[in-house]
């Protein structure tokens, strides 16, 4: 016994809308007068499970903006190379496809297609050409169990996220991307972007950008003498040098062993191998104990011309800067605390404004006044100087002593580019037999196929699956007619996603990535939906490219997307737990609390045995025993997922839809709940019945009567337009859980009007549309329309209706006030009688009695004097 039969109707709007490719985008036939609107999902990340209620919410963010603006849709859909099977493909496709998304499936596309991944190979070869793209050895996360380097996201305190497995830092041969050079401009021009200010942020930090200095350090031999070694340091504070009592160098510092002296060496080793095994976010985190050794060797602080001790120390990163500090314990908290662990000298060279210098028993790392910094051997005096003059005087004094320069530096690595694994795009090179020169293919050899391997499990020596494709690897340069081999690298699972927004553009180009005038059209992305946990990576990544493609003049627009939207998580069902002690008695939350006691057993409590007594949960049966409550990510293991075909089987796409959009402000993390989707599809049968009528039992529905010709009166074009208004501004902010409950709002107004306009009704069935499409396409229908609706235009509304001119009219029966009743001022005897009887409370004094006499006063009161 459904509340309407979404079980037909769904499917029969989904055939009719892919036979009549309704939803198609206009391709060599856009209209460039015709204004564009670019919404955009980030697709996910289609595993063997298929999607679960999480996944769709930023597509119908999309779908609800792009029905209201009445614009095309572009597909949002991709796919992975890291997908195995092409039946984990279909199975994401027919699952969207049952959601009844709008989507113009003509532009599906997949980056593990050759047809797409020539052009990620192309952008390859425009890097490579530039100089962007280079080989280098450097330090990887080697897991020698998976046979992988792994990015520094996938290791966790020196174990594989996956499995566990160690990982340890060693130098390889890699493929880099020289994402360093855009630096400046990834900064710069995120202050244009519409973005959440936090994700700006996030990238700002990434980015990194410290302005400061290098100082050079002459290295000194055990008689004190001037060795022809120097060591470079990377600082920001320059102001402090005369406070540098020590050298710190990284373990993976280059010249390294050129520093150690033989007692120590032994020692030093050790130490580097043992810090190999740590993480760079180990290393560098500040609660943990700091560690080093010392190499034995001394320097000559430039400034003073002390000689003061090197240390190595993990603490300092390899990767970062130069690889080498000097270290100011008086005024860097790192360096404070390594000085008392091994008992050297704290020098104070900064004051504090407030002079409470010393007496802290910490660092100082703030500006002040400069003091104990003089020396005029070498002509340097910045006592009493402020921390920024200092540094500034500092700088000039070392670039005109040959001691330094002005230096600034970033966070932002270039981008690891290579993987060794067999799913990934190939890299268009070869490398010469001969010479070993690496050489790019030439465009016309693309796309370089990904061979059929059967075995692709990691050949554990650190060579990647690839180069068991013999056939494949073993080629010859094109140019040359040399033997050469093919890279054996593939490209990272970030290449095809970078760029995938363009080829939506124009999907099946196979002269350009994208035809310009379909760029220019089209370009930028104007709303980007996604999780925050792409706040970084895949967004950096992505305008990096972007910029390049500027560059060469591929694109039109210096950024990709114009304003990002970040949807909070949906978490799975509340859970409620309560605690039983041995003898099986239910224990209150808050006693088991502070009872502390281990032997209490945490069981799960069903909903229906719940009740909600203030902010709390309590057991229905006993409300002395109060629960705990919680939500939790979705996940197998929590056994919370919930899945849409299950949702859609019971109650329709279009209630799972609309109850995603309408759990709460899209922005935040919301909470699945089954009463909820309930909720919602109650409202959607209430719908139906206002303008379908109720179900009989053979199955059709007793019509009720939709007038035709009715004129709407003042009272519904009020109640209508104000819900279009609200519903409007709602989706204008993505704020769609409120526009909802303006039109459930609606829906209960028009249950108690007599008649209902067509027009109104109409009007109705628009506003719903966005969220429940297959409904809205059945009503429109059954109002007599034979065209979909989804190119009429978004209802508007009018300014007259907007005003509120309605009072709250008093109704008294028998002469006691029974309740109220809203009315327009001017409204006749008859209609504000009317209202009476039909209002909830007092057509419970008023149905079936009979009427002595009405007195009615406008605007004041109606008194009813009933027969007794
Ligand atoms: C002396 C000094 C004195 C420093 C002082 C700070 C405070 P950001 O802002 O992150 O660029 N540093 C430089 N290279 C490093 C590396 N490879 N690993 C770890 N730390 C490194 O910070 C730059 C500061 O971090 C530099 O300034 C250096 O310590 C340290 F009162 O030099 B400073």
């Amino acid at each position: 016994n459904r509340a309407y039969p979404f079980h037909e109707i769904e499917p029969k709007w989904q055939r009719y809308w892919e036979q009549n490719r309704t939803f198609r985008t206009p391709d060599d036939d856009i209209d460039t007068s015709k204004p564009k609107y670019y919404v955009l999902d980030m697709f996910p990340y289609p595993s063997g499970a298929g999607l679960h209620v999480g996944h769709p919410l930023g597509f119908f963010v999309i779908l609800v903006l792009l029905s209201f603006l009445c614009c095309c849709c572009v597909l949002q859909t991709g796919t992975h190379p890291k997908l195995t099977t092409a039946r984990n493909i279909d199975r994401f496709r027919s699952q969207l496809k049952s959601l009844g998304f709008s989507y113009d499936w003509d532009r599906e596309i997949s980056t593990i297609e050759p047809d797409y991944y020539k052009w990620t190979q192309w952008i390859f070869l425009q890097l490579y050409k530039r100089g962007l793209a280079y080989q280098a050895e450097v330090p990887v996360n080697w897991c020698p169990a998976l046979g992988t380097v792994l990015a520094n996201e996938e290791v966790v305190d020196g174990v594989s996220e996956r499995g566990g497995h160690p990982v340890i830092r060693k130098p390889m041969r890699q493929w880099m991307l020289k994402i360093t050079a855009y630096a400046d401009r990834l900064l710069e021009d995120l202050d244009g972007l519409d973005w959440p200010e936090s994700v700006k942020e996030m990238q700002r930090n990434w980015i990194g950008r410290s302005e400061g200095a290098e100082m050079e350090f002459c290295v000194l031999d055990s008689d004190g003498k001037e060795r022809d070694v120097k060591i470079i340091v990377y600082t920001t504070r320059p102001d402090t040098i005369f406070g540098a009592t020590y050298l710190v160098v990284a373990p993976e510092y280059p010249l390294l062993s050129s520093l150690v002296s033989t007692a120590q060496s032994k020692h030093v080793e050790d130490y580097v191998e043992l810090a190999s095994r740590k993480s760079d976010l180990e290393r560098t985190e500040l609660q943990k104990e700091k560690t080093g050794v010392f190499t034995g060797c001394y320097a000559k602080n430039p400034a003073n011309g002390e000689a003061i001790p090197i240390w190595v120390a993990d603490y300092v990163l390899g990767s970062y800067g130069t690889g080498a500090i000097m270290a100011v314990p008086a005024h860097d908290s790192r360096d404070y605390e390594f000085a008392l662990k091994y008992d050297i000298p704290v020098n104070w060279v900064v004051m504090p404004n407030d002079k409470s210098i010393n007496e802290s028993g910490k660092a100082f790392p703030g500006e002040g006044v400069i003091i104990n910094s003089s020396n005029l051997f070498v002509g340097l005096d910045i006592n009493g100087l402020s921390s920024k003059e200092a540094a500034l005087e500092v700088i000039e004094w070392a670039e005109k002593s040959g001691n330094g320069k002005r230096k600034v530096n970033y966070k932002l690595r270039d981008w690891l580019f290579a993987r060794q694994r067999y799913w990934g795009e190939p890299i268009p090179v070869v490398i010469l037999d001969d010479s070993g020169e690496t050489v790019p293919l030439n465009e016309n050899e693309l796309p370089l196929i990904l061979p059929e391997l059967d075995n692709f499990s990691p050949t554990g020596t650190g060579e990647p699956p690839l180069s068991k494709a013999v056939s494949w690897v073993k080629t010859t340069d094109s140019l040359s007619g040399r033997p050469a081999t093919r890279e054996t690298n593939t490209m990272p699972q970030w290449a095809g996603s970078c760029w995938y927004y363009l080829r939506f553009m124009d999907p099946t180009n196979s002269k350009e990535l994208v035809d310009k005038t379909k760029e220019r059209y089209w370009g930028p992305v104007d709303v980007y939906v996604g999780g925050a946990e792409h706040a970084v990576l895949h967004l950096l990544y992505a305008r990096f490219w972007h910029k390049v493609l500027y560059d060469i003049g591929v694109v039109s627009t210096k950024e990709p997307f114009q304003c990002v939207i970040n949807q909070g998580i949906i978490l799975g069902e509340v859970q409620y737990m309560a605690y039983r002690d041995q003898d099986g008695n239910l224990i209150s939350a808050d006693v088991a609390d502070i009872s502390n006691e281990h032997n209490l057993e945490k069981i799960q409590i069903p909903e229906e045995k719940v009740m909600k007594s203030g902010d709390s949960f309590v057991l229905k049966e006993n409300p002395d025993i109060r629960l705990v409550a919680r939500a939790y990510k979705m996940s197998k293991s929590r056994g919370n997922v919930v899945n849409p075909d299950d949702v859609i089987a019971e109650y329709g796409a279009d209630s799972l839809r609309l109850y995603e959009m309408f759990m709460g402000p899209l922005r935040d993390s919301k909470t699945w709940s089954t009463s909820g989707i309930e909720g919602v599809y109650r409202f959607l049968g209430r719908t139906w019945r206002l303008i379908v009528g109720s179900p009989l039992s053979d199955g059709t529905f007793k019509e009720r009567t939709i007038s035709v010709d009715e004129e709407p009166t003042i009272d519904q074009l009020r109640t209508l337009h104000k819900c279009i208004a609200k519903v409007t501004e709602e989706i204008e902010g993505t704020r769609f859980n409120t526009g909802i409950s303006a039109m459930m709002e609606f829906l209960n107004a028009a249950y108690k009007w007599d008649k209902h306009p067509r027009s109104i009704i109409e009007a109705f069935v628009l506003l719903l549309s966005p969220y429940a499409p297959h409904m809205a396409e059945d009503l429109w229908s059954r109002l007599g329309h034979t065209k979909s609706l989804a190119y009429e235009p978004f209802p508007e509304e009018n300014p007259a209706y907007l005003k509120d001119s309605t009072i709250v009219l008093p109704v008294q029966i028998n002469g006691k006030t029974r309740g109220t009743i809203q009315v327009e001022e001017t409204c006749s005897e008859e209609e504000a009688f009317g209202l009476a009887c039909r209002d909830e409370k007092l057509s419970k004094y008023l149905d079936g009695q009979s009427v002595r006499k009405r007195i009615y006063v406008p605007g004041k009161i109606l008194n009813v004097v009933l027969d007794r």
